[in-house]
C-alpha cells in the first residue's frame, strides 16, 4: 500500500463511514440490489486484545463439541504472559488428549497460557468437550409428509401462486411447501392454523427453507400473532441463525423498512428463532411470500417446521495478560444448540424394542422416541394406573419422535402404549 500502510486506519474509517465498512459484501456481481454494507472499521484498527470463540453450532446429545479460541494481539505493543480462562459447560465432559494443552483442568474452568503475542499477532486454542445426554425437547413437529392438513394458505391480495404442497424440493420425505415467485404482484401467507403453545423454557423455533427469487425485490419473511390473527408481529430481531438476507424494496409488500429472505439460499438452510419473548403463550406463527411485476424466480420452500425447549451450551472465555488487559466473550448464535432429533441411543433402542419418553419426569410435555418408524398410521395412548386410556393421539406413519402435550394431565404416574408394527410397545412416566 501507499505510505507504508500507515493511513489504512484512517481509509478504513472512512469508507466504513460510508458503509462500505470491513464486513461489506458486493453480493454477486450480477445484481446491483444484494449488497451487504457495513459501518465497522478493519478490526485491527482498533488497538487491542481481541478473542473470538467458536463451537460446534448444532450436536446430538452425547456428541463432542469442538471449542477453537483465537487470540489477537492488535495493540501497539507486544503482550506477555497471556491466560486464557474458559468454562466447560454444566453437561459437558473435558476430552484429554486432543488440540492445545491446557495448563490447568479445574472444576468447569479449562486454562491456557501463550508467553507472548507481539503486534498485530494470532494464536489459536482448540480442544473438545463431550456432552452427556441431555437434549432440546421437542414440541411441536410438521415434516409436511401429512399433506396439508393443519395449513392455511392463501393470497393476500387476491395474485396467483399461492403456497403448494410440492415434491421437487424438500428436506425430509416426499414433500414440502413452496410459494411459486411469479412475474405478478403477489402476497402469500402459510399459516399453521391451530395455535402452537409455546414452551416454557428457552422456546425456539427452527425450520429449513430453500429459495431463489428476484433478488431484494421478492421474498419470504414470518411473523407471529399472540391474538388469533388479527395483528401480526415481524419476527425478525428474534431470528439467530440464517436471518434475513437484507432489505426487500418497498414495492413488494407495501410495508416500509422490512427485511426478507430473497435471493438464492445455495440450497437448503436451517433458521432459529427464539420465542422467548412469547413463552408460555399460545401462538400463530405463519410464512408472507410477495414479488413485485416483473421478473420471477424459483420461489421459496419450507420443510420440517419445529419447535422445541432449547438445551445449549454457551460458556464465556476470558483473557487476560500481564499488561493488564481483559476481554471476556461468548460464541455467538447462543453457542452450541443440542439436537431435539433422534440420538445415537437408537441402537439401544432397536435392541431393547421399546420406547424411550422424555423428558421423565415431566412438567408439561413428553417425546415419545419409538425404535423404528411406524410402517402405518398409529394411535397411542396414555393410560393411567388403573389403565384406563387418558389421552389418544394418532400420528403418522414415518415419523419416529411424538411431541405430546400433556399438561392437562393430572399428576401422577402414566403409562404410554403404542401399537407399532404388530407388536405393543409400553413405557411409562411421571407427570409432576
Ligand atoms: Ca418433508
Ligand atoms: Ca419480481
Amino acid at each position: 500500500m501507499l505510505f507504508n500502510g500507515i493511513h489504512e486506519c484512517l481509509i478504513w474509517k472512512v469508507f466504513a463511514r460510508r458503509g462500505l465498512g470491513f464486513n461489506a459484501n458486493q453480493g454477486s456481481s450480477n445484481s446491483t440490489v444484494d449488497g451487504i454494507s457495513d459501518f465497522n472499521t478493519k478490526p485491527a484498527c482498533i488497538k487491542e486484545i481481541k478473542v473470538v470463540k467458536t463451537a460446534t453450532p448444532l450436536v446430538n446429545a452425547t456428541d463432542e463439541i469442538n471449542y477453537t479460541i483465537k487470540v489477537t494481539n492488535d495493540k501497539d505493543a507486544v503482550s506477555t504472559n497471556i491466560q486464557i480462562n474458559d468454562n466447560i459447560p454444566v453437561g459437558t465432559t473435558y476430552v484429554a488428549g486432543f488440540g492445545s494443552t491446557p495448563t490447568s483442568v479445574s472444576g468447569n474452568t479449562i486454562s491456557f497460557k501463550i508467553a507472548q503475542l507481539g503486534v498485530n499477532e494470532s494464536a489459536t486454542i482448540n480442544y473438545k468437550v463431550i456432552t452427556n445426554s441431555n437434549k432440546s425437547i421437542r414440541t411441536f413437529f410438521d415434516d409436511m409428509e401429512k399433506g396439508q392438513d393443519n395449513w392455511e394458505f392463501n393470497s393476500l391480495n387476491d395474485s396467483l401462486g399461492v403456497f403448494e404442497i410440492q415434491q421437487t424440493e424438500k428436506k425430509s420425505g416426499n414433500f414440502a411447501w413452496r410459494a411459486p415467485n411469479l412475474k405478478t404482484a403477489q402476497d402469500q401467507i402459510l399459516q399453521f392454523f391451530p395455535d402452537i403453545q409455546v414452551p416454557s423454557t428457552n422456546p425456539v423455533m427452527s425450520f429449513w427453507h430453500l429459495y431463489n427469487t428476484d433478488a431484494g425485490f421478492d421474498g419470504g419473511f414470518i411473523q407471529i400473532s399472540t391474538d388469533g390473527g388479527t395483528k401480526w408481529t415481524d419476527l425478525g430481531t428474534n431470528i439467530f441463525r440464517n436471518n434475513y438476507r437484507g432489505k426487500i424494496n418497498y414495492s413488494t409488500f407495501g410495508i416500509p423498512n422490512i427485511a426478507a429472505w430473497w435471493g438464492n439460499s445455495n440450497g437448503w438452510i436451517q433458521t432459529f428463532v427464539d420465542l422467548s419473548a412469547y413463552v408460555g403463550q399460545k401462538v400463530n406463527i405463519r410464512f408472507r411470500f410477495g414479488s413485485n411485476n416483473g421478473t420471477g424466480g424459483y420461489g421459496w420452500f419450507i420443510d420440517d417446521v419445529e419447535l422445541f425447549e432449547m438445551l445449549n451450551y454457551n460458556s464465556e472465555v476470558c483473557v487476560t495478560t500481564a499488561e493488564g488487559d481483559k476481554v471476556c466473550t461468548i460464541v455467538p448464535e447462543k453457542g452450541t444448540i443440542v439436537k431435539p432429533g433422534l440420538n445415537t441411543d437408537i441402537k439401544d433402542l432397536e435392541n431393547s424394542s421399546t420406547i424411550a419418553i422424555y423428558p421423565n419426569p415431566t412438567g408439561s410435555f413428553i417425546n415419545i422416541e419409538l425404535p423404528t418408524a411406524s410402517n402405518n398410521d398409529l394411535n397411542i395412548n396414555i393410560l393411567d394406573l388403573n389403565g384406563r386410556t387418558v389421552l389418544t393421539k394418532s400420528f403418522i406413519r414415518n415419523q419416529q419422535l411424538i411431541p405430546l402435550d400433556v399438561s392437562m394431565l393430572p399428576a401422577g404416574c402414566y403409562f404410554v402404549k403404542v401399537k407399532l408394527n404388530d407388536s405393543i410397545l409400553v413405557n411409562k412416566f411421571i407427570k409432576n
